[in-house]
């Protein structure tokens, strides 16, 4: 054991000789570096400055070039500025002229459009009045409408009765027109107790009073006294014309009478009442009174019958006489003596245009009143007399 570590201690030993050795060596490399690095910086004191210098020249160029190229770009900048600020400006007017006529338009059309509106307003507004108005009526009509729908009806009822009523009336009045047309005396009327238009001949049609309840159909009346309401004692021209009143006392004219009578045969009917109420009557199957010419003669008087006597056969053949006109057979005007125009002979035995009166008025014999003088005597007035003449045709079959 003591050698070995004899032997490595002897190493030891030499390593570290070895070591100090090398020590030296490096302390001196070390030392020639340091040399070395100094020598380096110096070179490197020397050589900075003039890269320094050549980079700083290097750079001055690029600038100097950079500086033109930028104030030739300014340049160019400034003009391209100077042209877009013209144009800019050209732009800008014509964008504002653009803009005022564009506000312009609009205004207008604005003002337009409202002053449309406007008359579009008020013209609707004047249609919802006219509507509102119109609405009210409709309804005021709807709420008349039953009522008047209801009248409507009552009227239409009562336009039916009538138009049924004038149907039945203008069928009744045409038959009378018709009858009355083709009248030419009361026959045409048969059971009538009215007045009717009859037309005899040539001449003007005429009314008459028409009988049917004393003595059979169809007689015309031609002189009726009643109640002494109309004078008789009257003078030619009237006697002729006829007076009085259809409906009440007339007597119908010589005129007519001697028209119907010339026109075809008719008969006479005298129809007597006294103040007790008792009646009689005188016929005869025939009567013709001749035309103004002769004085209106009783020219015919046909065949007498009847219960009141015949005291109209001595008026037969004689004129008609008035106190203007004296045709009789007496030395007087018998017109005058008996106060009315009659077929007087020389006076004779009747007088029916008499003057009226009362029954105890009673003139013994002397032929004021209407006297038929084989029933009652001359002195009686009587109370109601009816003369009447129709065609023969209700006796000759
Ligand atoms: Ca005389």
């Amino acid at each position: 054991m003591t050698n070995k570590l004899c032997t490595l201690l002897l190493i030891i030993v030499l390593n570290i000789i070895a070591t100090q050795a090398n020590l030296l060596e490096i302390l001196r490399i070390q030392n020639q570096l340091k040399s070395s690095y100094h020598e380096i910086e110096k070179l490197q004191a020397k050589y900075k400055s003039k890269i320094e210098e050549a980079i700083l020249k290097e750079k001055q160029s690029t600038l100097q070039d950079l500086r033109i190229k930028i104030s030739d770009e300014l340049n160019s900048c400034r003009e391209e500025k100077s042209a877009l600020e013209v144009l800019n400006k050209i732009y800008s007017e014509q964008i504002t002229e653009l803009q005022r006529k564009a506000n312009e338009v609009t205004a207008l059309q604005l003002e337009e459009k409202d002053r449309q509106i406007n008359e579009g307003l008020a013209t609707m507004a004047t249609f919802t009045t006219i509507i509102n108005e119109q609405a009210k009526q409709i309804q005021m009509l709807t709420d008349d409408a039953a009522v008047k729908s209801q009248i409507i009806l009552n009227m239409e009822t009562k336009a039916k009765e009538i138009a049924e009523r004038l149907k039945n009336n203008l069928e009744e009045f045409e038959t009378t027109t018709k009858q009355e047309f083709e009248a030419n005396s009361c026959a045409a009327f048969p059971g009538s107790n009215g007045v009717h238009v009859i037309k005899v001949d040539q001449g003007d049609a005429f009314p008459v009073a028409c009988d049917s309840s004393l003595a059979g159909p169809g007689w015309t009346v031609v002189q009726r006294r009643i109640d002494g309401s109309v004078e008789f004692n009257r003078n030619w021209l009237e006697y002729r014309e006829g007076f009085g009143n259809l409906s009440g006392e007339f007597f119908i004219g010589l005129e007519k009478l001697h028209r119907l009578t010339a026109s075809q045969p008719h008969e006479l009917y005298v129809h007597l009442t006294d103040f007790n109420n008792e009646s009689s009557h005188a016929y005869y199957d025939k009567i013709v009174v001749a035309g103004e010419s002769e004085a209106y003669a009783l020219s015919e008087l046909g065949e007498y019958s009847g219960n009141a006597g015949d005291s109209m056969r001595d008026n037969e053949h004689q004129k008609f006489t008035t106190f203007d006109r004296d045709n009789d057979q007496s030395e007087f005007n018998c017109a005058e003596t008996c106060l009315g125009g009659w077929w007087y002979n020389n006076c004779g035995l009747s007088n029916l245009n008499g003057r009226y009166t009362m029954r105890d008025e009673y003139y013994d014999n002397s032929e004021y009143g209407i006297f038929w003088d084989e029933w009652q005597g001359p002195g009686y007035t009587l109370q109601s007399v009816q003369i009447m003449i129709r065609p023969k045709i209700f006796t000759e079959k």
